[in-house]
């Protein structure tokens, strides 16, 4: 089918990336080298594949429709007549096309035969972005994979064969911006706006464009102190505006089709508004005026909370702290702003509640913010595959607006509130590793990540079988084993080390291996509050610091109530002593044991069964993998044992069944 492969109105037509992708697919998985033309030329020759191109739109022009879902659709079809057979490929812009394209080399993967074929694509979310934590000097903040591949000692990479790699894999999955530069912005990348940075910035914009790819960039809000030579950075002031006026006018004329900005401001120790007494809305509009023109968008984050508490005082909660700051500005922010939301309250723990803001702003465009780099859940050392949590999220119910049902997929994707833009954003976790992900199976985290934002109604464990496949092949064994190993992976991982909604109980500053108590005493706001008759933080509106509040009913009671609070967020709401009874039968402090002892047996049979498929899957991955395994089960020990001698000598109260606590 793509021996022959007719363009209509030429090749020229379409863009020379789909040329590419197209041949070196073909090539690659069929042995074939396709021949291009205008038109089919005598038929009864055999199958081909017909492209038509609808319109003539670029992949993501700098105008106000460019984030429409419906700019990104295509088509493909089978179609069998008494003296013709072909495979037609329809899309509406150069981006729907190479999402297209993709997925018929996916799908000649997976082994679908032609005749399958009668689909009809278009994502569900408008933005779908990953954000680079990437700095100049080509380390990665959170970066569990190498060096950066797109820095090195303070200079973008001349060479950014390596980027053109990874926009294909992102465009694969449908992903359509990118943020180049970790949003805590050093002093390098806050020159990344001026005229020489922009320069550079270019070429790394005309790699993803090429994939339908929008660049962003994180930027310093202090940047016209740092580079403009002004002697403040008030949102108010007219010299600033000016200064941020000329800035967009100046990149947009290096990078026509430029996203926009990402901004963390007023957050852990970086500039904001409210060093001049502004607000969040005071700052994000000024960046938004000077966008506005362009039809650029400032993706302002929502990771705003005082990281300078004292544990002592119990009245200040750092989950409350994004609703209480944002909440009261719902309705004052410009239409090309975008609130960007941690998916929890807190900071991409193990587990968490679904972040409250979720439905409260209606008059605000919101996107919502995961994290593929495994932060927190094990450094792409220890398996983890995150989807079936963001799906977890995705599908939560807020309870908001007067149905009294909206879904945060619902919320984020505007197909309720009608909000103008809106989308997913997450973390990359990939790095100069030459398999890109530290962990190969971590590879699935960042493949999911796209699958399921262009479609959430696809299941985790539907996206885990596809990657397993895409992987490693058709054996049957490997897919089926690689599948049940992602599937229980967040589960055992929660086990070991995350009981009952409690997080934090990481090393400080690393976040990796147990340290129950090293963010305890510290001014970061993440506390557990275990004492020796009890832990879990006491967040309910009767007795602790009403957080539960911040949710519509009947969340809010749900959270509240200690008899109704599911099982896995309680210690999150609620301080109970350790012989609480769970809704499982079992004490709190039992639950503790049982689940740090099975934990590390799971980790530990994950390890079995990867070692299983040993000669099934290539020596090198195999390997690269094993030793990841054995790490974990290793270090799950190590986790089970901390965890309980900790609770034992804190609780005094011993495992029922007996087992040795280390
Ligand atoms: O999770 C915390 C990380 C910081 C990060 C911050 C944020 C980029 O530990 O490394 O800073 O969140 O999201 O801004």
């Amino acid at each position: 089918m793509l021996e022959r492969i007719v363009v209509e109105g030429g090749i020229s037509r379409i863009s020379p990336a789909a040329v590419r992708e197209l041949s070196a697919g073909a090539n690659a998985m069929l042995g074939v080298t396709p021949e291009f033309m205008d038109q089919i030329s005598t038929s009864g020759d055999g199958p081909y594949l017909w492209i038509r191109l609808h319109s003539d739109e670029k992949c993501r022009g700098a105008d106000r429709r460019r984030w429409e879902t419906g700019r990104d659709a295509y088509s493909l079809k089978y179609v069998l007549s008494a003296n013709e057979e072909r495979l037609e490929l329809t899309a509406a812009s150069e981006a729907g096309m190479i999402y297209g394209i993709f997925h018929l080399l996916r799908g000649i993967s997976l082994g679908f035969r032609p005749a399958q074929w009668a689909i009809e694509e278009q994502p569900v979310n408008q933005l779908r972005m990953v954000n680079q934590w990437d700095n100049a000097d080509g380390s990665i903040e959170r970066g569990y994979s190498g060096r950066s591949i797109f820095y090195k000692d303070g200079e973008i990479l001349k060479d950014l064969e390596r980027v053109r790699d990874y926009a294909r894999l992102l465009a694969s999955v449908g992903i359509n911006a990118i943020s180049i530069n970790n949003v805590n912005v050093h002093e390098v990348e806050t020159g990344f706006i001026t005229e020489a940075g922009l320069h550079e910035v270019a070429r790394v914009a005309a790699v993803f464009r090429d994939y339908g790819i929008a660049l962003f960039l994180s930027i310093n809000f202090a940047a016209p102190i740092a580079v403009g030579g002004l002697d403040t950075a008030d949102p108010l002031d007219e010299g600033v505006r000016e200064w941020w006026k000329e800035t967009s006018e100046r990149i947009y004329r290096h990078i026509p089709d430029f996203g926009g900005f990402v901004v963390k401001a007023d957050s852990e120790h970086r500039p904001g508004p409210f060093a001049y007494g502004r607000d969040h809305a005071d700052g994000a509009n000024m960046l938004a005026d000077s966008l506005e023109p362009y039809g650029g968008l400032v993706v302002w984050r929502c990771f705003v909370y005082n990281c300078m508490q004292d544990w002592r005082d119990r009245s200040t909660d750092r989950a409350r702290a994004a609703y209480d700051h944002f909440k009261p500005l719902d309705g004052k922010f410009k239409d090309n702003v975008l609130l960007q939301i941690k998916n929890g309250p807190m900071d991409f723990q193990v587990r968490e509640p679904v972040s409250p803001l979720f439905g409260t702003m209606s008059a605000t465009n919101q996107v919502i913010e995961f994290q593929i780099a495994q932060e927190y859940t094990g450094q792409q050392r220890h398996l983890c595959y995150l989807v079936p949590q963001w799906k977890q999220v995705l599908d939560f119910d807020t309870h908001a607006g007067e149905e009294g049902k909206e879904l945060v997929n619902r919320i984020v994707s505007g197909s309720l509130s009608g909000m103008k833009y809106s989308g997913v954003a997450a973390v990359s976790n990939i790095g100069d590793d030459e398999c890109w992900t530290g962990h190969p199976l971590a590879q699935a985290n960042l493949y999911g990540y796209g699958r399921l934002i262009w479609n959430p109604g696809l299941s985790a464990g539907e996206i885990a079988r596809e990657w397993a496949q895409l992987t490693f092949g058709s054996d049957r064994e490997v897919i089926g084993k690689v599948t049940e190993m992602l599937m229980t992976s967040w589960p055992i991982y929660e086990s070991y080390t995350a009981p009952l909604g409690v997080g934090w109980m990481v090393v400080p500053h690393y976040h990796y291996g147990p340290d129950v108590d090293g963010y305890e005493y510290s001014r970061w706001g993440t506390y557990h509050f275990a004492d020796r008759s009890g832990i879990g933080v006491d967040r309910t509106m009767a007795t602790g610091t009403g957080y539960s509040g911040q949710y519509f009913s009947p969340n809010r009671e749900l959270y509240e109530s200690l008899e109704d609070c599911p099982d896995e967020l309680l210690l999150f709401f609620h301080h109970v002593p350790y012989g609480h009874v769970l809704h499982s039968g079992k004490t709190v402090i039992q639950h503790i044991y049982d689940t740090h002892f099975s934990g590390a047996e799971s980790a530990n049979g994950l390890r079995e069964i990867w070692d299983s498929l040993q000669g099934r899957v290539d020596a090198v991955r195999h390997k690269a993998a094993a030793d990841r395994f054995a790490e974990q089960a290793e270090h799950a020990k190590h986790w089970r044992d901390v965890i309980n001698t900790y609770f034992y000598r804190k609780s005094g109260v011993p495992d029922e069944h007996g087992r040795t606590i280390h």
